[in-house]
């Protein structure tokens, strides 16, 4: 079975990389560290490699070893996390294509299983739900670091439990969780309540031009390279953008899209809240994601940007 080959390369592996993608969320980072405290107390270390992440999660136990790049040449095994494609690994994907084994651990309908092992559940809201599963397959003791960990990605995936891919396994493994002491509100106010000042004047911007189309039934809003240099903005900022137009009655889809450095075009986030299949959209501008939360890069200057996405948008509308 697919589990226990993937504890037989852990076993085998004398240099292990943990990758997940770029613009780390809190799935993405949480997991990371729960796999490399997990490891850790299993007596094997391997490298975090994450060159950028929001501040918010710092708390997290473990940040201290993340590595922003590493000079290994091979390593014995990669792990990725979180991530649909090897593309979103971004520019450290040649560790894990150098390596000597790889493996994909994700919850991403659109996973494109780009690893030697895949292990992939759509069905769950989080990749740390499906670490925690893993971890107790592999009688690896979940602590109350390795807890926090899980608890971070489970809570920012499932937006504080409120998303439709929250299931029944979800509350049974934060009920196992608070038995270990971690702490739920501490996390739940870190990750979704509190906010910078420099992420809350991104925000006011975007909310400024958010335009209602299509009878109201999709928003739009964008972000510039200079709004961000204007509010000195940090990585993460921009994060929970695109839910603004989402909370708001009637509305379907949202569409927030932020200019990408260097002439890399624009991110893409799309939120839906009932029909419309969003990563279906994505997916014609080679991105990816969930039903309901899906994301792409797209060339071009903001206005036949925004023609794009939104002609396809609208033709998903009923
Ligand atoms: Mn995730």
């Amino acid at each position: 079975m697919t589990l226990d080959n993937i504890l037989e390369e852990i076993n085998q592996a004398e240099s292990i990389v943990i990758l997940t993608h770029e613009n780390p969320d809190g799935d993405a980072i949480g997991s990371s560290l729960a796999l490399y405290n997990a490891l850790k107390n299993y007596g094997k270390n391997a490298d975090v490699i994450i060159p950028e992440y929001s501040r918010c999660f710092e708390f997290l136990p473990g940040t201290d070893i993340i590595k922003k790049d590493s000079d290994v040449e091979q390593y014995d095994l990669a792990i990725s996390l979180d991530a649909a494609t090897l593309k979103m690994l971004n520019g450290w994907s040649k560790h894990f294509e150098n390596a000597k084994t790889s493996i994909v651990i994700d919850h991403h309908g659109t996973n494109t299983m780009y690893g030697d092992i895949n292990y992939v559940n759509p069905d769950s809201p989080a990749c740390a739900q499906i670490l925690l599963v893993l971890l107790e397959y592999f009688k690896m003791e979940i602590t109350k670091e390795i807890g926090t960990c899980l608890l971070t990605g489970i809570i920012t995936d499932t937006g504080g439990f409120k998303y439709q891919g929250t299931n029944v396994e979800t509350f049974e493994f934060v009920a196992e969780l608070l038995n270990k002491g971690v702490n739920v509100s501490k996390i739940y106010r870190r990750v979704l309540e509190t906010t910078t000042r420099t992420s809350f004047e991104l925000r006011r911007i975007a909310e400024s031009r958010l335009e209602f189309l299509y009878d109201d039934k999709a928003v739009f809003t964008y972000i510039t390279l200079d709004d961000e240099e204007k509010v000195h903005s940090e990585t993460g900022d921009h994060e929970g953008i695109v839910s603004i137009g989402k909370c708001i009655e009637g509305v379907e889809v949202s569409v927030f899209i932020r200019e990408l450095k260097n002439g890399k075009g624009w991110k893409v986030s799309l939120r839906s809240n009932e029909y419309v299949n969003v990563s279906d959209v994505a997916l014609l501008f080679g991105g990816g994601g969930h039903p309901r939360a899906a994301g792409c890069n797209i060339q071009g200057d903001l206005q036949s940007v925004k023609d794009k996405i939104m002609n396809e948008v609208r033709a998903c509308l009923k």
